[in-house]
């Protein structure tokens, strides 16, 4: 029975990190968690792309224009939204989510969901810490499964 399944090392892969500016004391430590990860995993430190936006809204639109126009294996995705008791949370939330899943369909280029949905700012700060449950450094992770399995699927391809 074929059987296919990721790696947890990427070498010689590219990869990039779409990073959100707000919040960037919990955004900037994800980031540090994502590019430990890539390291990780055999990633050279040129091979990953970093690509600052302003907030979780404008994550998806850059996530799609660097997966067509770099064509990296796998693009990170990394946002810190925080409730603030008015319907901007979900509405933010909400288009981040979908647009992240809308851009890697279209695009066909894996992406990993690192952006962080939290009642508080402690909330975020525990997620952030250094180490493999930093949420930045498991998106990595998924983004390097995703992008080897990719390349195995297409190497298989009949
Ligand atoms: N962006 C975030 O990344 N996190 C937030 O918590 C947040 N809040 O609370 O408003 C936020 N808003 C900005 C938004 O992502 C856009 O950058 C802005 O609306 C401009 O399009």
């Amino acid at each position: 029975m074929p059987t296919f399944e990721g790696a947890r090392r990427a070498a010689g892969l590219r990869f990039a990190i779409v990073v959100a500016r707000f919040n960037d004391f919990v955004t900037a430590r994800l980031l540090t968690g994502a590019q430990d990860a890539l390291a990780a995993a055999g990633v050279a430190a040129g091979d990953v792309d970093v690509v600052w936006v302003p907030g979780a809204f404008e994550i998806a639109s850059a996530a799609q224009r660097v997966a067509t126009t770099r064509r990296p294996a796998a693009v990170v995705c990394l946002g810190c939204v925080v409730r603030g008791g008015t319907p901007h949370f979900e509405y933010v939330c909400q288009a981040a989510t979908q647009g992240i899943t809308s851009a890697t369909l279209t695009t066909g280029v894996p992406m990993a969901f690192g952006v962080l949905t939290t009642d508080s700012v402690e909330q975020a700060l525990e997620r952030a810490v250094p180490g493999p449950s930093n949420k930045g450094y498991e998106a990595a992770m998924a983004a390097v499964e995703m992008a080897t399995l990719a390349r195995a699927l297409d190497e298989a391809r009949s």
